[in-house]
C-alpha cells in the first residue's frame, strides 16, 4: 500500500501495533485492493455505470441525483485543491445541520484526500475548540448558519487558516467558489488504510476522543450489517434523526443507501414531527432513530400505517421490550435493534425482523467475532454478565490517546457495556459498566429497573441512577417523567414503587422517586446520566 498523504498526521498519530486491536478480513466480502478512495466506489461508480440519473439525496429545499452529487462534489474537491491549498491528509472541519451540501462537502474533502472531522450542528465553540486542536485541523466547511460559533472557535485555533461557508449566497461563498471550478476532478489515489474520516465520540464528559478510520473502514461497515442484517434495496428511501456528525447517522443515511445506489433524506430538524412528516411526504422506507424517538412516534400508528415505511432501525441507548412491542403494535413493523460505537464505526451486535427477540440485542455481525469476558479477559459461560468485547473489520484507534489502552485488550475492542450472552448467541445489554448500581451487596442494572418502571402506562420516560446511602452502600433512584394528566406527587410515587416491586425482583425497586419534565441527553440521544447523578 502507497499512503497518499503528504500531510502525515494522522498515520503518525496511530496508535503503536500492539495497543491496535486485531482486524479480521475473513468474509469474501471485506478483501480490499491496496489502494482504495472511498468516494470512488460509494459516488462515481454509479455514474460510471449508468446510474447517473436516479435520485440520490432529497431534503426540502433540493433534489439531486447522484450525477447532481458527483458534481458538486467535484467542484468542491477543485475548490479544496485549487483555492484553499488543501494537501491529502488535512483535516477538514465539516460543521453542518444534515443537508446535501454537507454531504456533498463530505465526498468534496475524501474524493481530494482530506480528512473528514464531521461535527454536530448544535456544538458550541468551546466544544469545536478541543476538536480543532486534537485533529490540528486546518481547513473548514460550515454552514452558514452556524457562522458565529466557527469564527469563536477558530480565533483560538492558528492552524485553522481556510473556512468557506455553505448554504449561502454571498459572494465569497462555498457556492460562489465552486462555480468557478470544473465538474472534473481525479480522484486522489489514497491507499486502503489511509484516514479518511476522524469520529469523535459523543456522550459523557472529559476530554473528547479522536477516533482514526480508513477508507477500507468505510467500505467494511457497508459490506457487514446492511449486507446481512438490514438488507435495504436500490428503491428503499432511507430517512432519519441522528446527525452525520455521528457515526450512526453517516452511514445509516449516507454510506448504506449510497453503497446500493438506493436515496436518502435529509431533514435539518429531525425530531418525532418532522420524522412524520419527512415519512408521509418523501415516502421514506427505511427509519433510523434512537429509543426515545420511537415511543413518541409510536403515539401515530394509525398514520404511519398509511405510510411506505418497512423497515426501523434502532440504535444508540438500549431498546427497551416494551419499546420494541409498543412499535410493533402501533405499525406492524419489528424493529431493528443494533449496537454499535463510534470506535467501532458502526453496528457490530445486531438481529433482522424475523431474529429478533426482546429484550436481546442481537447476535454478532457477521465478518465481527464477540464474546463476554471476565476482569481478567477470559471469557465467561453463557448467561453471566461481564464486559462486552468485540473485534472485527473495523476497530479503535484513538488519536494520540492515552484511552486507548482502556478500549482495547488483548486485541478486543472494550465498548464499556455490562453485557449477558445466551446459549443461542444472543446478546442482551446491562448496562454500562460503570453504570452498575450496587446497592447492599446486590448488582442491579439501571436499565432493568427502567424497564420496570416504562410497563407502567403514566410513565412517558424514566431513568435510574445509584445514589450514594450509608446503610446500603447505594440506593436505587428514580427519574420519572409522567405523560400529560398525570399529578407527579407522593401517592404516583408510591404507585409506581409498588408497580415495579410486582415486575421485577423487590429489592431491585427504586427507594426514592424524582419526576422530571424531560430528561438530560446528548445530541445522540444517550441519556445523561452523570447530570442526574450531580443534580
Ligand atoms: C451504547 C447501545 C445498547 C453502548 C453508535 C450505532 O451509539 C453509537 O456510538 P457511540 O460512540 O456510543 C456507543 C455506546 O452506546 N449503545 C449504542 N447502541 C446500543 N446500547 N443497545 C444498543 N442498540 O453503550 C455503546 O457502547 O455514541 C450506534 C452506530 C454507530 C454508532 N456510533
Amino acid at each position: 500500500m502507497t499512503t497518499a498523504h503528504l500531510d502525515t498526521f494522522t498515520r503518525d498519530n496511530l496508535p503503536a501495533a500492539d495497543l491496535q486491536p486485531d482486524f479480521l478480513f475473513k468474509l469474501p466480502e471485506l478483501q480490499f485492493p491496496e489502494q482504495m478512495n472511498c468516494a470512488s466506489e460509494l459516488l462515481d461508480k454509479h455514474i460510471l455505470e449508468g446510474r447517473g440519473d436516479r435520485l440520490c439525496v432529497r431534503s426540502p429545499h433540493e433534489t439531486w441525483t447522484y450525477k447532481d452529487l458527483f458534481d458538486r462534489a467535484n467542484r468542491i474537491a477543485n475548490v479544496l485543491v485549487k483555492d484553499m491549498r488543501l494537501v491529502p491528509g488535512n483535516r477538514v472541519l465539516l460543521h453542518a445541520p444534515n443537508t446535501p451540501m454537507m454531504v456533498a462537502c463530505w465526498f468534496g474533502i475524501v474524493k481530494a484526500g482530506g480528512v473528514v472531522v464531521a461535527t454536530m450542528p448544535l456544538l458550541r465553540a468551546k466544544e469545536l475548540k478541543p476538536m480543532l486542536e486534537i485533529g490540528r485541523i486546518s481547513h473548514a466547511f460550515c454552514d452558514a448558519s452556524l457562522t458565529q460559533e466557527l469564527v469563536e472557535a477558530a480565533l483560538a485555533s492558528p492552524d485553522l487558516k481556510h473556512i468557506r461557508y455553505f448554504n449561502s449566497a454571498d459572494p465569497d461563498s462555498l457556492e460562489a467558489s465552486m462555480q468557478g471550478q470544473s465538474v472534473d476532478f481525479e480522484n486522489c489515489n489514497t491507499a486502503a488504510d489511509d484516514t479518511c474520516l476522524i469520529g469523535f465520540t459523543s456522550g459523557t464528559t472529559g476530554i473528547p476522543k479522536a477516533t482514526l478510520h480508513f477508507h477500507r473502514d468505510v467500505m467494511a461497515i457497508c459490506a457487514c450489517w446492511p449486507r446481512s442484517v438490514l438488507k435495504a434495496r436500490e428503491d428503499d428511501v432511507f430517512i432519519g434523526s441522528p446527525p452525520l456528525g455521528f457515526t450512526f447517522g453517516l452511514g445509516g443515511m449516507v454510506l448504506f443507501p449510497m453503497s446500493i445506489g438506493a436515496s436518502t433524506v435529509l431533514l435539518e430538524k429531525a425530531g418525532p414531527p418532522q420524522l412524520l412528516e419527512g415519512i408521509r411526504q418523501y415516502g421514506a422506507t427505511v427509519l433510523f432513530t434512537a429509543p426515545t424517538s420511537y415511543r413518541t412516534l409510536a403515539a401515530h400508528g394509525a398514520e404511519l400505517r398509511q405510510t411506505r415505511l418497512r423497515k426501523c432501525v434502532s440504535a444508540g441507548e438500549a431498546l427497551p421490550a416494551s419499546t420494541r412491542q409498543q412499535w410493533h403494535d402501533a405499525t406492524g413493523i419489528e424493529l431493528i435493534d443494533g449496537i454499535g460505537a463510534t470506535e467501532m464505526l458502526h453496528i457490530f451486535i445486531s438481529a433482522d425482523e424475523q431474529e429478533a427477540r426482546p429484550g436481546a440485542t442481537g447476535k454478532v455481525v457477521p465478518g465481527y467475532e464477540a464474546c463476554v469476558v471476565d476482569d481478567e479477559g477470559q471469557a465467561v459461560a453463557p448467561g453471566t454478565i461481564g464486559k462486552l468485547a468485540v473485534r472485527g473489520p473495523t476497530g479503535c484507534r484513538y488519536l494520540r490517546d492515552e484511552r486507548q489502552r482502556d478500549y482495547v485488550k488483548n486485541g478486543w475492542n472494550l465498548t464499556g457495556d455490562a453485557y449477558l450472552m445466551d446459549a443461542d448467541g444472543y446478546f442482551y445489554y446491562q448496562s454500562r459498566t460503570d453504570d452498575m448500581i450496587i446497592s447492599a451487596g446486590y448488582n442491579i442494572a439501571a436499565p432493568e429497573v427502567e424497564e420496570g418502571l416504562m410497563m407502567h402506562a403514566a410513565v412517558a420516560e424514566c431513568a435510574v441512577i445509584g445514589v450514594p446511602d450509608e446503610e446500603r452502600g447505594q440506593i436505587v433512584k428514580a427519574f420519572v417523567v409522567l405523560h400529560p394528566g398525570h399529578a407527579d406527587d407522593s401517592r404516583m410515587a408510591k404507585e409506581l414503587q409498588d408497580f415495579v416491586k410486582k415486575t421485577i425482583a423487590p429489592y431491585k425497586y427504586p427507594r426514592a422517586v424524582e419526576f422530571l419534565q424531560k430528561l438530560p441527553r446528548t445530541q445522540t440521544g444517550k441519556l445523561q446520566r452523570f447530570k442526574l447523578r450531580e443534580s
